[in-house]
C-alpha cells in the first residue's frame, strides 16, 4: 500500500510528497499523512516542504467523501497544525492549487510555485465556499477585492498573477521538488523561520451589504457566492479563529443545501456521461480530416469548433458564392477570436492556410476521415447529400448528420453503408455550446459511436448519448416544457410573468426571451411540420402563429414576444403580443386565472420532469444523468440543481407525481404520467439510483 504521503528528510529539509492520484485529493489518508509527517519533522528537520506527486499539487478536499460520515483530521485543523508549525514550512506548487489544495498552501509559511501552475479557490462551482481557511487567509495576504473575484468567480489565476497578488512569494521554472527544495534552503540561510498567514493583521473592509445584493442577483438563485461574501467580511472583523469558526459555520449552510448536491451531481456526470459502459474497449476510427457539408451559421460554427481542435476541414457548398459566404464566415469567427486575444494570429493564418479548405465539387471529399452534413432540415435533401457522400467517400469514413430532429434511420438507410451512419447534434453557435448529441441509429457500428465520442472529446464538448425519436433528447423535452407555458398563457399567465418566474429559478433567459433569439420562425415550421400528424387532444394556442404571419420572429426581426430597440440590450414586452393572447383567450372562452410564480416554475418543471422519465423509460437517454447534462450544457438548465431529474430527486418524486396527478384532471392528455415516475415512486427509488445501475 502505498503512502498518500510520502516523506524524505534530504538534510535539514523535511519532503513531504503528496501521492494520491489523479489529482491528490485531500482525502483522509492524504490529512492524516500530512499531519504526521509535520510532526515527524518538528523533530529532526529545520523545515518542511510540500509537493504533490504526479501532474499536480492538491486540486482540493476529495469530493467522493462529501456528503459522508466527515473523518479524522479535517482539514481546517490540518491546516491551522501546518501554520502553527514550530519549522518553516514551504508549499511547492505545480499543476493547479485548488480550493483546500490552495488552503493548505495558505497554511504554510511560504509559497513557490512552477510558471505554469495555477491556483484558486472554486468551491462556489460545488455549491460551497472554501471551508479550510481560505475566506480568511486569503484576504490576509492578497487584499479583501482580490479574494472576492477569485471566490466569487471561482476562477483559477496563473502563477504569475498569484505573484502579484501576493499569494506567491516566488515563481522559479524548473522540477517542482528541486525549486521547492532550493527555496527552502535560502529560507534557512536566511534565518527565517515560521510566517503564520494568520497573523498577518486583518485585511481592510469594504461595503459587503452591497457586494452581498449583487452576488445575489448575479446569482440568479445560486447562493454560494453570496454566502462566501459574508464569510471574507468576517475576516476583517474578527481574529483568525473567530473568522475560521464564523467560515465553518457558513460552509456547514451550503454544505447541507440541495444546491451543493445539484452542483456536484453536475461536476461528477459532466465528467461521466461521456464514458459509456458499452464502448468499454472499442477503439475510435482515426479522424485527422473532416468534411462539412454546408457552410450557413451551423456548417461554419462546427468548422471552426474542428479546426480548434486541430483537425482538417474541408467545407463543401452548392456554388462559388456560397463557398465564399462560408469560408467567411468561418474566418470571421476566428478573426473575432484573434481580437478577443482567444487566439493569435499566428495560430489563425495556419488554421486558415493549412487546415481549412472549401469547394463546391463532393470530390474534396474522397480522403477525409468523417464527414459532418449540416444542410437544410428537410429529408430530401438530407437523403440526396448522403448519397452523394455515399459515392465519393472513402471505405471507413464516418457519415454524419447534424438534424436536430430529423430521423437518422431513415437517413442511415439511404445509403449502402448504415453502419457508419450517425447523428452529431451540434448547438448553435456550434464553436461555443458545449453540447453535442450523438445520436445512435439501430445500424450504427459500435466503433462508429465511438468515434463520435472521441470527436466530442478532441472538441472539448460534452457529448452525451442519445436514441433515434422526434428531437433526440433536448428537442423533445423542450417541446413538453415550452407547450406547457403555452398552456398556462392561454389560461391566464403573461409570457412575461413566465419568463420572469423562470429567470427567477436560475435560468439565464425565460422561454419567451429564449424563441425570440432563436427565432419564432423555427418554432412556426415545427407547428407547421407536426400539424398533419397532431393529436386532435392536443390542446393548442394560435397566438404564436399569428405573430409570424404578421412577420414577427423576434430579435432578427426587431419584434416577438418582446420589441427590440437597436443598441438597447433585452426587450421590452409586446403589446400586440398580449392583445392576440386576450383575443384567444376570449375566443376559447377561456377565464383568465393567476398563476403565481411558484405554480408557474412547479408546472413549467412537472412538465419537463414528466418528459424527461418517458425519455429514459423509451431508452432515447440511456440513464437520468444524461438528461440532466443535456439540459445543463445545451438548454441553459441552472447548474445549481443538477439538472431536471436530480432537481426531481431534490423534491422528492412523490411530491412530483402528485403534482402531475393533480395536474391531469384539468388536461389527462398533456399531463399523462411517465410509467417510470410511478414505478419510481412504487418501487420509493429515486433517479439517482437508476443512475447507479438500479432498474424498476
Ligand atoms: N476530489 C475528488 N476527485 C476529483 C477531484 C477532487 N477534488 N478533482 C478531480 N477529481 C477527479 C475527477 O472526477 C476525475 O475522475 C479525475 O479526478 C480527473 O479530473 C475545504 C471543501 C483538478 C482542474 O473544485 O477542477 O476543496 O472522471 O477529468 O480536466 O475548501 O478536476 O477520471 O474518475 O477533471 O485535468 C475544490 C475540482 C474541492 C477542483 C483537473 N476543488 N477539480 O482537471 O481532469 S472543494 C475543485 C477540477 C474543497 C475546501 C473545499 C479538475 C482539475 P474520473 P478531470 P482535468
Amino acid at each position: 500500500m502505498t503512502n498518500a504521503v510520502e516523506y524524505q528528510l534530504i538534510d535539514d529539509v523535511a519532503v513531504l510528497r503528496a501521492n494520491n492520484p489523479p489529482v491528490n485529493a485531500l482525502g483522509q489518508a492524504v490529512r492524516a499523512g500530512l499531519l504526521a509527517g509535520v510532526m515527524r519533522a518538528e523533530g529532526e528537520a529545520k523545515a518542511i516542504l510540500i509537493i504533490g506527486n504526479g501532474r499536480t499539487f492538491f486540486a482540493g478536499a476529495d469530493i467522493k467523501e462529501f456528503g459522508k460520515p466527515p473523518q479524522e483530521p479535517f482539514l481546517p485543523d490540518v491546516c491551522t497544525r501546518i501554520e502553527q508549525s514550530t519549522l518553516p514550512v514551504i508549499s511547492s506548487i505545480h499543476g493547479t492549487a485548488l480550493g483546500g489544495g490552495l488552503e493548505v498552501a495558505l497554511g504554510t509559511h511560504y509559497r513557490i510555485a512552477v510558471p505554469s501552475a495555477k491556483v484558486g479557490l472554486p468551491e462556489v462551482h460545488l455549491g460551497i465556499l472554501p471551508g479550510a481557511g481560505g475566506t480568511q487567509r486569503l484576504p490576509r495576504v492578497a487584499g479583501v477585492e482580490n479574494t472576492m473575484d477569485l471566490i466569487t468567480s471561482g476562477g483559477h489565476v496563473t502563477a504569475a498573477d498569484a505573484l502579484a497578488m501576493g499569494i506567491l512569494d516566488a515563481v522559479e521554472d524548473g522540477d517542482v521538488e528541486a525549486i521547492g527544495l532550493t527555496f527552502a534552503n535560502q529560507i534557512l540561510a536566511q534565518g527565517k523561520g515560521p510566517r503564520p498567514v494568520g497573523q498577518l493583521p486583518r485585511p481592510d473592509p469594504i461595503d459587503f451589504d452591497t457586494a452581498h445584493a449583487a452576488a445575489m442577483k448575479k446569482g440568479r438563485g445560486q447562493i454560494a457566492p453570496a454566502t462566501a461574501i459574508r464569510a471574507i467580511e468576517a475576516a476583517c472583523h474578527n481574529d483568525l479563529a473567530e473568522g475560521l469558526q464564523r467560515e465553518r459555520d457558513l460552509f456547514m449552510t451550503l454544505m447541507n443545501s440541495p444546491q451543493r448536491e445539484g452542483m456536484i451531481h453536475a461536476f461528477f456526470n459532466e465528467r461521466a456521461v461521456s464514458k459509456l459502459p458499452e464502448l468499454k474497449g472499442i477503439a475510435p476510427r482515426d479522424v485527422q480530416s473532416i468534411g462539412v457539408i454546408g457552410g450557413g451559421t451551423m456548417g461554419a460554427g462546427i468548422t471552426v469548433a474542428a479546426l480548434l481542435a486541430g483537425l482538417n476541414v474541408v467545407m463543401i457548398e452548392r456554388d462559388s458564392d456560397a463557398v465564399k459566404a462560408g469560408s467567411d464566415r468561418v474566418s470571421g469567427i476566428l478573426q473575432g477570436s484573434v481580437k478577443r486575444g482567444k487566439l493569435s494570429q499566428g495560430k489563425y493564418d495556419a488554421i486558415m492556410v493549412g487546415g481549412f479548405s472549401a469547394s463546391d465539387s463532393y470530390d474534396a471529399l474522397g480522403d477525409v476521415d468523417l464527414v459532418i452534413e449540416a444542410a437544410f432540415e428537410e429529408m430530401g435533401v438530407k437523403k440526396a447529400i448522403f448519397a452523394e457522400l455515399d459515392r465519393v467517400c472513402k471505405t471507413g469514413a464516418v457519415l454524419a448528420s447534424n438534424t436536430s430532429y430529423l430521423d437518422v434511420n431513415e437517413i442511415a438507410a439511404s445509403t449502402s453503408r448504415p453502419a457508419d451512419v450517425i447523428g452529431l447534434h451540434f448547438f448553435s453557435p456550434a464553436h461555443v455550446m458545449k453540447l453535442l448529441e450523438v445520436v445512435v441509429a439501430d445500424q450504427t457500428a459500435p466503433d462508429v459511436v465511438a468515434t463520435g465520442f472521441a470527436l466530442g472529446k478532441a472538441m472539448r464538448k460534452t457529448a452525451v448519448r442519445s436514441g433515434v425519436c422526434d428531437g433526440f433528447i433536448g428537442n423533445r423535452i423542450l417541446k413538453t416544457y415550452r407547450t406547457c407555458a403555452d398552456h398556462m398563457v392561454l389560461d391566464g399567465a403573461s409570457p412575461f410573468e413566465i419568463d420572469d418566474a423562470m429567470t427567477a429559478f436560475g435560468f439565464a433567459m425565460g422561454p419567451y426571451a429564449v424563441a425570440d433569439l432563436a427565432g419564432l420562425d423555427i418554432g412556426w415550421a415545427t407547428r407547421k411540420r407536426l400539424a398533419p400528424t397532431r393529436d386532435p387532444r392536443e390542446r393548442i394556442s394560435t397566438y404564436a402563429d399569428k405573430i409570424c404571419e404578421a412577420g414577427h420572429f423576434g430579435q432578427k426581426t426587431g419584434k416577438g414576444y418582446y420589441v427590440y430597440e437597436k443598441g438597447k440590450r433585452g426587450g421590452t414586452p409586446n403589446p400586440e403580443m398580449m392583445a392576440l393572447i386576450e383575443a384567444e383567450r376570449t375566443e376559447l372562452g377561456i377565464t383568465q386565472r393567476a398563476f403565481t410564480a411558484e405554480d408557474i416554475q412547479r408546472r413549467y418543471m412537472c412538465a419537463m420532469v414528466n418528459e424527461a422519465a418517458k425519455v429514459v423509460d423509451e431508452g432515447i437517454a440511456a440513464r437520468p444523468l444524461d438528461v440532466d447534462m443535456v439540459l445543463l450544457f445545451g438548454y441553459g438548465f441552472p447548474r445549481h440543481w443538477g439538472g431536471p431529474l436530480k432537481w426531481a430527486d431534490l423534491q422528492g418524486v412523490q411530491s412530483i407525481l402528485d403534482d402531475i396527478e393533480s395536474y391531469a384532471k384539468e388536461d389527462a392528455y398533456f399531463w399523462e404520467c411517465s410509467d417510470l415516475l410511478k414505478r419510481l415512486v412504487a418501487a420509493g427509488k429515486t433517479f439517482e439510483d437508476l443512475n447507479m445501475g438500479e432498474t424498476v
